[in-house]
């Protein structure tokens, strides 16, 4: 009989013998590294996990085209040269109400205070693209701001590839920063705010950047900035190590996103995701089987699509993903499963 908590553990013995003896070769050499722990918030949809995935370049944290893909906290790393950058990507802000609504876990609420005073440098991701909000911080943005005001944070305009004219940039970075960057009025801003006019942003930015996280223009930029910042000290994980999360949550999340990608309104938000067979042990490829639970048998007749044609074209552009996420072979079987009722 297959036991899955047998064969994840298995994998999680490599992971750490790797850890321990890097650590005792590191503790020899005294401190050749530089790290930097970096947060990233924002709203919901902003871009916070596609911009992540995009440095890091491995689609770790799991993104869609609808708010509230990523629900818990999730670190990615990578190495440039002899920095470590830890990423922690987190949920977009999220208020009770929206958390009851889209049935989202109540951890979710809360999850930045932990996460941001672990921080080195907190990069701030605003949608520029959104017509309606690109010209304000949410105000949740701003109160955890304001908390942590001795951490330096840094502003991201995202999305710039979606605008037709680049003009309105400039007023929108006066309106969120403030009319202040790095301390230091914006040129041509000093009366405005003076005036106490804009009050809608941060004044407190160290540095604002312009990128398209989908396409990656900009985004060496940040890299650059971020290994600026880095300051030197022991790995608290191991060169080798990608992600802080298991095997099983980043399988399940990724089936997940997929599903809010192709699914409408809220029924993606109602199904639940479970890893039921999970095999790395086979050659180079991994083999899984996710069972996905639907309210009802109208919503998996929905999802399966006209003879299941719909779940086939979801299930592959699942294993792409996963794909570039293991870097290695993945064989995935999707299972629609009809909740019992009890
Ligand atoms: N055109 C364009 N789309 C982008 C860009 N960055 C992200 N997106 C898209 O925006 C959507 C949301 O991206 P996510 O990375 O999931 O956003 P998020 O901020 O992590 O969202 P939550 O986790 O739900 O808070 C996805 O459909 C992305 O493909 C960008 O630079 N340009
Ligand atoms: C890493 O080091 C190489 C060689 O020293 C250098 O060319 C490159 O620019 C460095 N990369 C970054 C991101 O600093
Ligand atoms: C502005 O940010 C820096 C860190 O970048 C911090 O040291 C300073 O105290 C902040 N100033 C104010 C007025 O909050
Ligand atoms: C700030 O936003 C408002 C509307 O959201 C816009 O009219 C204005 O041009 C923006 N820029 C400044 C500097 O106020
Ligand atoms: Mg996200």
């Amino acid at each position: 009989m297959y036991n899955r908590t047998y064969i994840l553990r298995l994998s999680y013995n490599k992971v750490n013998f790797l850890s321990s003896t890097f650590y005792s070769t590191q503790a020899k050499e005294n401190l050749l590294w530089k790290i930097v722990n970096v947060a990233i918030i924002g709203a919901p949809n902003s871009g916070k996990s596609t911009l992540v995935n995009n440095i890091v370049e491995r689609k770790i944290c799991a993104a869609s085209n609808k708010v509230h893909t990523t629900t818990k906290l999730v670190r990615a790393m990578c190495i440039e040269n002899s920095t470590q950058i830890v990423f922690l990507d987190t949920p977009g802000v999220v208020t009770e109400k929206e958390q009851m609504k889209y049935k989202l876990p109540a951890s979710m609420i809360g999850a930045y205070h932990k996460s941001l005073n672990c921080a080195d440098v907190i990069g701030v991701v605003q949608d520029v693209s959104n017509y309606y909000s690109r010209d304000s911080l949410h105000h949740q943005v701003t109160d955890m701001l304001q908390g942590v005001k001795n951490i330096p944070s840094f502003l991201i305009l995202n999305k710039i590839d979606k605008l037709k004219s680049k003009r309105q940039l400039l007023s929108t970075i006066k309106n969120l920063t403030n009319g202040r960057i790095a301390g230091k009025p914006i040129p041509g801003t000093e009366k405005e705010s003076r005036n106490k006019k804009i009050q809608r942003g941060f004044a407190n930015f160290s540095d604002v950047f312009l990128v398209s996280a989908l396409n990656g223009d900009g985004v060496k930029e940040i890299k650059d900035y971020l290994i600026g910042n880095a300051k030197p000290a022991s790995l608290h994980y191991s060169p080798t190590d990608w992600t802080d999360q298991t095997p099983e949550s980043l399988i399940e999340d990724a089936v997940r996103a997929k599903f809010l990608d192709f699914l409408s309104q809220e029924i993606p938000y109602s199904l639940k995701t479970q890893l039921e067979y999970y095999d790395d042990e086979i050659e180079d490829r991994i083999v899984s089987s996710v069972a996905v639970e639907c309210p009802s048998e109208r919503i998996a007749k929905l999802i399966s699509g006209a003879g299941g044609g719909r779940l086939q074209q979801i299930k592959s552009h699942i294993r792409d993903d996963l794909i570039s996420l293991f870097k290695k072979q993945v064989v995935i079987d999707i299972q629609l499963k009809v909740k019992t009722k009890s």
